[in-house]
């Protein structure tokens, strides 16, 4: 199907020490998104810096990279129809206080600088490529048949 797509999706430092790793991970899969990549890892402060490029000049750059350094992330690949605009729309507004009730955000956050989960911007065309290629190599995305994809795609 011409419309499945890759999208990025990262659970933050804050999510990881609350223990809602799961959480994230159980309501992307039961929505039925395929999982193709994932890992536990601590970002490198470069990395982070690159990740958050589009930021470098805001005032809340620097606390971002200390927030997103501090502890561990767990970056993941999901494919899907329409996989970016359908996990935006689950997690929610950036500020949680406009993140409605349902969404990840909306059930698990307060705080805009402490909001959970990061997902490539739908709006921002080539951004799944670009972290993506940021956060995995080729050969850490894997291959493999959906077997309930009969089932989720008419
Ligand atoms: P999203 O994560 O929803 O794509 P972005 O890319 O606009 O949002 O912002 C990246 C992160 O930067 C947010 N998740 C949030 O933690 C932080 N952030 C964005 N805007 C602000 C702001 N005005 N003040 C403080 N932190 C912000």
């Amino acid at each position: 199907m011409s419309d499945r797509e890759r999208t990025f999706v990262m659970v933050k430092p804050d999510a990881f020490a609350r223990g809602l790793v799961g959480e994230v991970l159980s309501r992307l899969e039961e929505r039925g998104l395929k999982l193709v990549g994932i890992k536990v890892v601590n970002l490198p402060e470069e990395r982070a810096r690159e990740h958050y490029a589009e930021h470098t000049d805001k005032p809340f750059f620097d606390d971002l990279i200390e927030f997103i350094t501090a502890g561990p992330v767990v970056p993941m690949v999901w494919e899907g129809q329409d996989a970016t605009r359908q996990v935006r729309e689950m997690i929610g507004a950036t500020d949680p206080l406009e993140a409605a009730p349902g969404t990840i955000r909306g059930d698990y956050a307060l705080d805009l600088g402490r909001n959970v989960v990061h997902a490539a911007d739908h709006e921002d065309e080539g951004a799944n490529e670009r972290e993506i290629a940021i956060h995995f190599d080729d050969e850490e995305l894997i291959e493999y048949e959906q077997h309930d994809a009969a089932w989720l795609y008419e």
